[in-house]
């Protein structure tokens, strides 16, 4: 493993997710109705809880399987659309990308709205490259006379693509070995980054090498947080901060403790 687990570890127990030791992290994103839950279910069986985000009224549901001898959680994120933190769920979705350092992030997606869906995938893959792309509800879609180019769509996005049917469990092994893959460094992760005007690619440029140098690690794409700086994102500048403060004082926690 590339990662840091034990410091993940540390960060999550702020979202109300206790992973065990070496567990592997998977947060779960999408629009709502695109069979979340049922994906969510086809993974964990019975082995889940439910509750609330903390401080939140947010439901909240976190599951476990086992899959190649690892241990996997899995964290069901409020459904959105978006996750520009207009709203409480759109919050908790993006902080715990950014902050809770999943290893990898499933994406779930309607195949019979794939445009409208993509747009979540697209904002996902600005945070991080560790992503997987998973379209459901593909059996709607041949329903519908629709079909997708797998293939092509992987090129394009630059990440794995799953094709499922949760409901009837197909695909579903498929999206297993996608995500062994992702986090065993197995997969050439390379997402698809929207370009924005001249201008604003410009003073991106001259923000990156300041962002680079906070320290922030690879699960926060630096470009992505230049872009929220732009945006003014007080809030999120804030929750950047706040987690920089907690992760040295974490870390310097555990050197005090290395050096007893
Ligand atoms: N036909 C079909 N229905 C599905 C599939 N996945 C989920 N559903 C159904 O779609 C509806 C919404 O699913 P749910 O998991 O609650 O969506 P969520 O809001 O994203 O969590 C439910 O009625 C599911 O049974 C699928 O692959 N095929
Ligand atoms: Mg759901």
């Amino acid at each position: 493993m590339q990662f840091d687990v034990t410091h993940g570890r540390i960060l999550r127990e702020h979202f109300g997710i206790t992973s065990k030791e070496g567990q592997i992290v998977i947060a779960l994103a999408g629009n709502p109705n695109v069979g979340k839950s049922t994906v969510f279910n086809a993974l964990t069986g019975l082995r889940q809880h439910t509750g609330n985000w903390p401080g939140k009224t947010v439901d909240h549901a976190q599951g476990t399987f086992s899959y190649r001898d690892k241990s996997f959680l899995l964290v069901d994120l409020p459904g959105t659309y978006s996750i520009l933190a207009h709203t409480v769920e759109e919050e908790i979705a993006r902080d715990f990308i950014c902050f809770g350092k999943p290893d990898v992030t499933v994406v779930v997606l309607d195949a019979t709205s794939l445009e409208r869906n993509l747009n979540l995938a697209l904002q996902v893959m600005e945070i991080t490259s560790q992503v997987i792309v998973c379209v459901n509800l593909i059996d709607e879609a041949q329903k519908k006379k629709i079909s997708v180019d797998f293939t092509g769509l992987e090129q394009e996005l630059g990440v794995p693509v799953v094709a499922t049917a949760a409901r009837q469990g197909k695909g579903i092994n498929d999206l297993r070995e996608k995500v062994c893959q992702v986090v065993q460094g197995l997969s050439q992760n390379r997402p698809r980054q929207v370009r924005y005007s001249q201008e604003i690619e410009a003073t991106l440029e001259n923000l990156l090498p300041k962002i680079e140098g906070l320290g922030l690690g690879k699960f926060l794409n630096p470009r992505w947080v230049a872009l929220r700086f732009l945006d003014g994102d007080q809030k999120l500048i804030q929750n950047i901060a706040r987690h920089l403060e907690l992760q040295s004082e974490k870390s310097m926690i555990r050197e005090a403790k290395a050096a007893q």
